[in-house]
């Protein structure tokens, strides 16, 4: 029996024992599908408060609960280490850490680069690695690969590399870990039969590919189709505000047609830490060869420019009723990057405050998920959503629209309002 299939084998028997490099949003939920399928997880992480945290019980994830950890760990032995040499003690090991943008905008791998160089210093042979960190195509083989046989040990035949990007959409009642359908794309066809194998018991649906880089472009099309449609649409609001059109109206009624045509809609611009970031590692990949992709590279200007445009719509407003953005007060309601979440990350909210304060405007927050936060140096709180607050301001500036705002009390009492994501308008 090969390796592989010996492998293949103790999968299928879950005789596997599953790691974890990086416990966030990606691999927390992954270890908790890993260890509900039957394998032993041990999860590595570089932070202590994370690994207390996990042994203690405790999630920092809000998609998996403290019920969910302490499941983990006192049905499935799960354990969390800051130690990577421990890694040598699992049989697969996943690879889920922040791939970020530097201030250039170029790919920031150093995690992958910790995280194989970890991995590398206890490769042992009968090991699949499988790389989860959305990142620019070529990486699994340009940087992982290279890393990992300067061991001696020979992909395919010793150890197996592969690729499959991670889709978690953070606070997705509906799609989890599980019922998400995964791509894998293998070093060699061994590669990739090892690795589904490992991903079989705990994840229902595997979409096979034929190599890591094809397996890599995949995530970056699903995001950089959402970055440039959401541009799309942000230049339909440019258009339509110089033609005097309502673009929700438009969009509402183009949603209509029953094919060929999928409702994306404008905002205040394009925040969240995958799709105004993933498209650049494609953009930056491309560069390298001489190519200049276009419709990204436009996209992310298109969304760039959107805090500006509603910026301008402000002042506009402003002036129409006798007033100057200067000292005007100015009350933002919602700060998150998108609805319903915490998250700040990339949230245009941040550029928004910032040009609010270029123009010398008096602003308040409310966002009843981001009770405070600091950027550039100033510190924010968040202010109730009061009747008095709303009639108060000389202007409401709509960033996020929270399910939990009360938006009719936001109608009946504010004197103007910027509506960037038309929340209002659906309010009867
Ligand atoms: N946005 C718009 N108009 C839209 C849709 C989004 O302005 O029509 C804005 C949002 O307000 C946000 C940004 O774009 O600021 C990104 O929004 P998103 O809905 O794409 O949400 P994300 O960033 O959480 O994207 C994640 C991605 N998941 C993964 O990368 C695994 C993405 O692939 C998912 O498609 C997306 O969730 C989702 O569908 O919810």
């Amino acid at each position: 029996m090969s390796l592989a299939d010996e492998l293949i084998a103790r999968a299928e028997r879950r005789d596997v024992t599953f790691g974890i490099v990086g416990l966030g949003y990606v691999g927390l939920p992954l270890a908790v599908e890993l260890a509900r399928a039957g394998f032993r997880v041990l999860g590595y992480d570089i932070s202590e408060r994370v690994v207390n945290g996990l042994n203690g019980g405790h999630s920092h994830i809000k998609d998996v609960s403290d019920a969910e950890v302490k499941e983990l760990r006192e049905k499935n032995g799960f354990e969390a280490t800051t130690d990577a040499r421990r890694l040598t003690e699992a049989d697969a090991i996943s690879i889920c850490v922040p791939t970020p943008l530097s201030k250039y905008k170029d790919p920031d791998v150093s995690f992958i680069v910790a995280a194989t160089e970890a991995i590398k210093a206890s490769l042992r042979p009968g090991q699949v690695i499988i790389l989860e960190s959305t990142t620019y195509p070529g990486t699994t083989r340009e940087i992982m690969l290279p890393a990992l046989e300067s061991t001696g040990l020979k992909v395919g035949e010793d150890f197996f590399l592969a690729f499959s990007p991670e889709r978690v959409d953070p606070g997705n009642v509906k799609y989890g870990t599980k019922n998400t359908p995964k791509v894998v794309g293998g070093i060699t066809p061994d590669c990739h039969r090892v690795a589904c194998a490992m991903y079989a018991p705990a994840i229902d649906t595997l979409v096979p590919v034929s190599t890591t880089e094809a397996a890599e472009l995949v995530k970056l099309l699903e995001n950089t189709f959402r970055s440039v449609n959401i541009g799309l649409v942000n230049e339909m609001a440019i258009v339509c505000d110089k033609l005097g059109v309502d673009v929700w109206e438009v969009i509402d009624a183009a949603a209509t047609k029953p094919f060929g045509f999928m409702k994306f809609t404008p905002g205040p611009g394009l925040g969240g830490h995958c799709i105004p970031i993933d498209p650049h590692y494609l953009a930056w990949k491309m560069r390298g060869l001489n190519y200049k992709t276009r419709f990204i590279d436009l996209a992310g200007e298109l969304n760039s420019e959107m805090p500006l445009f509603w910026v301008r719509k402000l002042m506009e407003d402003l002036n129409k009723h006798g007033k100057a953005i200067k000292d005007a007060r100015v009350l933002v309601l919602g700060v998150a990057y998108k609805k319903d979440i915490d998250d700040l990350r990339e949230s245009p909210a941040l550029d928004i405050l910032g040009l609010l304060h270029q123009y010398g405007a008096d602003v308040t927050y409310h966002d009843p998920y981001v009770p405070s936060f600091s950027e550039a140096d100033r510190d924010y709180v968040s202010v109730p959503l009061t009747a008095e607050a709303l009639q108060a301001a000389d202007a409401v500036f709509i960033i996020t629209d929270h399910s939990n705002i009360d938006w009719e009390l936001v109608r009946d009492n504010a004197t103007l309002v910027v509506d960037t994501r038309h929340i209002l308008g659906s309010v009867r």
